[in-house]
């Protein structure tokens, strides 16, 4: 049987030796994410080279802050190095990601798009099939009138779910806002449904992640392979 952790480590630990001293790093969120923030921690431990951070959630920066990885903001760094973050499903021809099944796909897509480098560390699970044919859509929107939001997005297409917490209520993000998980079934073209919903009144973001990342490293039982974009 296959150790899902020990994939999600070893893309993890592949991607952290991508660091280099001085550093901004963008921090992921997520639990591929997490082992590289574990492995960023005892790089920086063990090797002594200094970085700072940019967490993509309050999660990531609680466990940066148990590590005393350095965390600053965009009030002090325009752009950032790297960015080491997981996905839900990836697009290998067109280097396209679905992102979001943790909630966190707005401050996400803030730091990618801020960052020259992003790497894409996944299992051979999220590299299967076409991109949203196992994975909803996370879509975060404004929580005032999400229903008439879920309308105009069902009139794409796509079953669009409302996101619960284990208590029943909706489950907001660290943004403070509502998610729906939108079913569009096989995605022929990312690109052009992103724009699309993008533009939706009520729709704050997406976790379609088009033209962001610029490497996957992938782990599976034959080892890891990373993919850069040309
Ligand atoms: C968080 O909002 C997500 O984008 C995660 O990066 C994504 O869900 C991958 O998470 P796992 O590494 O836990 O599968």
């Amino acid at each position: 049987m296959i150790d899902a952790d020990a994939l999600k480590c070893a893309a993890a630990e592949r991607a952290v030796a991508l660091v280099e001293d001085g550093m901004v790093l963008g921090l992921g969120t997520g639990s591929t994410a997490a082992f590289a923030v574990a492995a960023l921690g005892r790089r920086m431990a063990e090797e002594g080279i200094k970085v700072v951070a940019i967490p993509t959630s309050e999660a990531t920066a609680a466990q940066a802050r148990s590590l005393d990885i350095p965390l600053v903001d965009f009030t002090t760094h325009r752009s950032i190095d790297l960015t080491i973050d997981g996905a839900d499903a990836v697009d290998l021809d067109g280097f396209a990601l679905i992102k979001g099944l943790g909630g966190a796909l707005l401050r996400e897509k803030i730091v990618a798009s801020a960052s020259k480098r992003m790497a894409v560390i996944v299992d051979t699970s999220k590299t299967a099939g076409v991109l949203g044919s196992r994975t909803p859509v996370p879509v975060e929107i404004v929580g005032f009138g999400w229903q008439s939001t879920q309308r105009r997005i069902e009139a794409l297409g796509a079953e669009a779910v409302l996101r619960l917490a284990a208590d029943g209520t909706p489950r907001i993000t660290d943004g403070g806002n509502p998610i729906l998980d939108c079913h569009f079934g096989p995605i022929a073209e990312p690109a052009a449904l992103a724009e699309r919903r993008k533009g939706l009144v009520g729709v704050i973001e997406t976790g379609l992640f088009i033209g962001l990342a610029t490497d996957i490293i992938i782990a599976g039982t034959e080892g890891v392979q990373l993919i850069s974009r040309s």
